[in-house]
């Protein structure tokens, strides 16, 4: 089949790395209807994926992992730039040559008897100026047509690329899915992305967290923007008028839920509705205007499974009604669709568990992961256009003007349910400490805090000390026009562990006083972390929580943050002398707050 582009830079990469692997053939993927219906059609056939009930869930497929293989795994993910120092005390990190040297020597004719998909792809609208170019090399129909549906492929995409050399080499090989050959590379300098011996979402579908995160993140730092691990939506008032908050929370934290929110009833009666942009990444750049600028980078979601009902998220689940790719979910037998846990409570009697084995719905016990039926990382891939408040701005290439940044995280005591920072710098402090309760997204424990900068932990693509520099200087140039920054915590447990703040829908009570703070609407109370909403200004309508109850989550508690102070200083060791000047000051600020 003939190549899509004359690109010499492109041309030339595809002969080498198939020299490389040695692929029977090389089949460039053009985005046509015809050319995707014959992947799934092979893919049912070869068993790589189950055609699902076409009446119920048209064009949906369930896919399942190597068991050993469910979730990214940031011990084995390196950023390889050309020395440590640039990775930063926070990546793992090797030698660019030596590594080149030993994923090659591990993908070196993996491909023999299979065959070397080419996918030209963009993140973001094509032809965009705030999008970028990528070509992915696979051996996974999988990830061809995940591809297809978390970015956008085809020719035009080649068409807008010309010949230029700015483009990110994703190169992918199954080989033998050993977890201990398993390696998850980004080549910050070089543009280019290695992933060996996975078959799993974040690890292989190079647009996205690779892509889109740890080698944008890099290039924003080069190039002046950012690239982050949030999520856009507009809430638009009864006035109509719509604003825009950009949100950060770490993985399996709240972000594809909080971007499709449903307000509760009473709001929604009034008018009030939310607009999803995105639901897990930001590309963001300052405007002719000089304010804050967004798109998101992809064309689909590829949410988790598990919890996601019509009540927790409607939108979401109505996405996910056709054309969607289900991996490690449960396989009801029955009428032969999908189910998992907190779907509803009709446990399947005749059905297949996500590793494909017989499930006994009655040996279902909450407190014993192993005998879910569904992978706690079970995902769905859903095209964008099928969410029902999916925004008529989701295909404008100029992005859209952020209000507000938003960062939050799992956190059982210590962060209020809401406070608003007191500056910018303020602001970059704030999502610099960000502490999070581990989550099933990445593999290895659950449930343990760390401290997770930004959402961008596992995401960072250099030294974490430039990138909060980095942050600094956009509120620089953002000056007055900058968003303002918050931080929300909707974890909150009481003493048996039970969540005290609804949320979901209810988050749209807390977006309220956000942006009326932005817009100077909303009073608030000044404390040693940031300001607090006063209680009677979080709008409890038709909610059974009392106002004592809501005074308790938006207290700051003296002791609680004295022992975070000192742990945020611990945290700020790893970063030496590079941690920047400003963020040494606000915490010193903070620490003198609290002794007053
Ligand atoms: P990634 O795709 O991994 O980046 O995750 P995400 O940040 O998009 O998280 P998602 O919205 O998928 O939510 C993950 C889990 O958090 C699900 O089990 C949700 O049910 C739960 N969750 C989301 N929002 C809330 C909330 O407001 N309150 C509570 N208690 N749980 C929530
Ligand atoms: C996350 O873990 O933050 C995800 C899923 O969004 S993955 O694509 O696997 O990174
Ligand atoms: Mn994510």
């Amino acid at each position: 089949m003939a190549a899509l582009t004359t690109n010499k830079s492109i041309l030339d990469w595809i002969d080498e790395k198939a020299a490389l692997v040695k692929p029977d053939q090389i089949v460039w993927i053009d985005g046509s209807q015809e050319q995707l219906e014959a992947l799934r059609a092979e893919a049912v056939a070869t068993g790589e994926m189950i055609k699902l009930n076409q009446e119920k869930l048209p064009g949906c497929y369930l896919h399942r992992t190597n068991p050993n293989d469910v979730a990214r795994v940031e011990d084995r993910t390196f950023i390889c730039s050309k020395t440590k120092e640039n990775a930063g005390p926070t990546n793992n990190w090797c030698d660019p040559e030596e590594m080149y040297a030993k994923l090659y020597d591990i993908a070196r004719d993996s491909y023999k008897g299979r065959t070397m998909y080419v996918i030209p792809f963009s993140m973001g609208p094509i032809g965009s100026p705030l999008a970028k170019v990528g070509v992915e090399i696979t051996d996974s129909i999988y990830v061809v047509l995940n591809m297809d549906i978390m970015t956008r492929v085809g020719k035009e995409v080649m068409d807008v690329l010309g010949d230029s050399n700015d483009w990110v080499r994703c190169f992918h090989a199954k080989c033998d899915i050993d977890p201990e050959k398993r390696y998850i590379c980004q080549f910050p300098e070089d543009n280019a992305i290695i992933s060996v011996n996975s078959g799993y979402g974040g690890n292989v579908l190079l647009g996205k967290k690779c892509f889109a995160l740890r080698i944008a993140s890099y290039q924003g730092w080069k190039e002046g923007w950012m690239a982050e691990h949030m999520l856009i939506l507009g809430l638009e008032n009864p006035q109509g008028e719509v604003k825009y908050i950009a949100a950060a929370f770490p993985s399996a934290c709240g972000k594809t839920n909080l971007a499709m929110l449903i307000p509760p009833a009473y709001l929604k009666e009034k008018g009030y509705k939310v607009w999803t942009i995105g639901d897990d990444i930001a590309w963001m750049r300052i405007g002719k205007d000089g304010r804050l600028y967004a798109i998101n980078p992809e064309n689909g979601f590829f949410g988790v499974a598990p919890g996601t009902n019509a009540k927790s998220n409607f939108n979401a689940l109505e996405s996910t009604k056709k054309n969607t790719i289900f991996t490690n979910v449960l396989h009801n037998l029955e009428d032969n669709t999908v189910w998992w846990e907190g779907l509803n409570k009709d446990l399947p009697t005749n059905a297949n568990d996500w590793i494909g084995r017989p499930w006994d719905p009655s040996k279902f016990d909450k407190a014993d992961k192993s005998t879910y039926g569904a992978n706690p990382n079970s995902r769905f891939t859903a095209p964008a256009v099928n969410c029902p408040c999916i925004s008529p701005e989701f295909d404008k290439g100029e992005g859209v003007p952020i209000s507000a940044i938003v960062f939050g995280g799992r956190r059982a005591k210590c962060a209020p349910l809401v406070y608003q920072s007191k500056s910018w710098e303020n602001g970059v402090f704030i999502g610099s400490a960000m502490a999070s309760e581990t989550t099933a997204a990445a593999a290895g424990a659950v449930g343990v805090v760390r401290r997770d900068p930004m959402a961008m932990l596992p995401f960072c693509g250099y030294h974490m000390a430039d990138y909060f520099q980095h942050w600094l200087d956009m509120g620089e140039k953002l000056g007055d026009k900058a968003p303002k920054i918050f931080n929300v915590n909707w974890f909150r447990t009481d003493d048996e562990g039970n969540f005290i703040w609804p949320g979901f829908g209810d988050n749209m009570r807390v977006l309220n006083w956000i942006i009326d703070r932005c817009e100077g609407k909303a009073d608030a109370t000044e404390t040693a972390i940031g300001y607090v909403p006063k209680p009677e200004d979080i709008d409890l309508t038709d909610l059974d929580m009392d106002i004592e109850t809501l005074k308790d989550i938006l207290t700051v508690d003296k002791e609680t943050w004295e022992k975070e102070a000192a742990e945020i200083e611990e945290h700020y060791k790893k970063f030496g002398d590079k941690l920047p000047e400003e963020l040494r000051t606000q915490l010193a600020n903070l620490k003198a707050n609290l002794a007053k």
